[in-house]
């Protein structure tokens, strides 16, 4: 089977962090008390079905801040997330790769954030929940023609 010529598909995804302070009096502890907030970055399908997502999505790979080990979180299946402890923001790199070995990787970088950024010297800013997204969009052109059945179902 070949390649479908003039075809493309785009594949909604959302990727971004939510980070949640850690409050010592309800949840688990850190393992480290320095770490103030549990975040997770995460790639999912903007449609709200991973199971779609997985069909072109081989892996997603998240390279954290060096003071993490590993540094490198590589998912291979749904939901692609990484869930951690810490206390302080940095660029996350997110690079994902397809099924389709031919498709060249997308890489995209993540901002964690942990804190407003409207009330910095606001205490109560610390104990907010962080939520930081982004739409984009997984283009594939001219996709194996074994590929259409699965694309066709986003
Ligand atoms: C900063 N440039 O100074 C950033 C670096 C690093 C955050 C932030 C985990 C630390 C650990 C952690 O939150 N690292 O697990 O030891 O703000």
């Amino acid at each position: 089977a070949g390649r479908l010529k003039n075809e493309q598909f785009a594949c909604p995804i959302i990727y971004g962090s939510i980070a949640v302070p850690i409050n010592p009096a309800r949840d688990p502890p850190a393992a480290d008390p320095s770490h103030t907030h549990r975040w997770t970055v995460f790639v999912r399908s903007a449609t709200g079905d991973d199971a779609n997502l997985a069909r072109v999505v081989k892996r997603v790979a998240f390279k954290l801040h060096e003071s993490f080990v590993p540094q490198q979180r590589v998912i291979e299946a749904p939901p692609f997330e990484v869930t951690e402890t810490g206390w302080g923001e940095f660029e996350i790199a997110i690079r994902i790769s397809f099924v389709d070995s031919q498709e060249k990787p997308l890489q995209l970088f993540h901002q964690l954030q942990l804190y407003p950024k409207e009330d910095v010297g606001n205490p109560d800013g610390e104990l907010k929940t962080i939520v930081s997204e982004h739409y984009d969009e997984i283009i594939i052109n001219e996709p194996f023609e074994e590929f259409i059945d699965h694309l066709r179902t986003f």
